[in-house]
């Protein structure tokens, strides 16, 4: 994983857009977002059993974004994962293979962070944070997703709807606390 502040100029979405300043793990918190690494080795299942069970994670399934993976709906569905959304639960992403990328708006909520990723990277978004997915340039990921109940899957695309959500206005207050 590494993660940077996006560079905001016009273009490609599967390129890096890298601005060159670095966003460290502990600025990911201050976001509410969450990030460990378990290696594509021997044993990782066991270590994502360990996570879902102290994190209450009691569901999961695999997605494959590729053309084959998505069929018919694969350029609807990139379409939409590009649109800032929102979930009114935690977005939880295990890379198994390749490679793509999540952004989050900061706390000013005009910069994008973009977070790499690539196989062995989990990710917790929290609910009610403004994100969007892309892949890279290898065109290709296969993500575990866990959720804790009933996955709500249901992005809430930006609006002036989604500025006043329930879960929009305690993730904010999660923030304002911690920054
Ligand atoms: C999402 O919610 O944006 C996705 O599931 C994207 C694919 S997971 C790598
Ligand atoms: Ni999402």
């Amino acid at each position: 994983m590494r993660a940077y502040v996006f560079d905001d100029i016009p273009g490609d979405q599967r390129k890096p857009h890298d601005s060159g300043e670095i966003v460290d793990l502990a600025r990911l918190k201050e976001l509410g977002v969450l990030y460990w690494q378990i290696p594509q080795e021997e044993g990782w299942e066991g270590e994502i059993d360990k996570v879902a069970k102290e994190r209450d994670y009691k569901n999961r399934d695999i997605i494959n974004v590729t053309r084959e993976g998505l069929g018919e709906a694969y350029e609807t569905k990139i379409k939409g994962f590009f649109e800032e959304h929102l979930h009114e639960d935690e977005e939880i992403r295990y890379i198994l293979e390749g490679s793509g990328f999540f952004d989050v708006r900061d706390q000013t909520d005009k910069k994008w962070v973009r977070i790499a990723m690539e196989a062995g990277d989990l990710v917790v978004l929290p609910a009610g944070i403004y994100h969007r997915f892309t892949l890279d340039e290898r065109d290709k990921i296969k993500a575990m997703r866990l959720f804790k109940d009933e996955p709500k899957w249901v992005p809430h695309n930006r609006s002036t709807d989604t500025d006043e959500n329930q879960y929009r206005k305690e993730y904010l207050r999660t923030v304002s606390g911690s920054a």
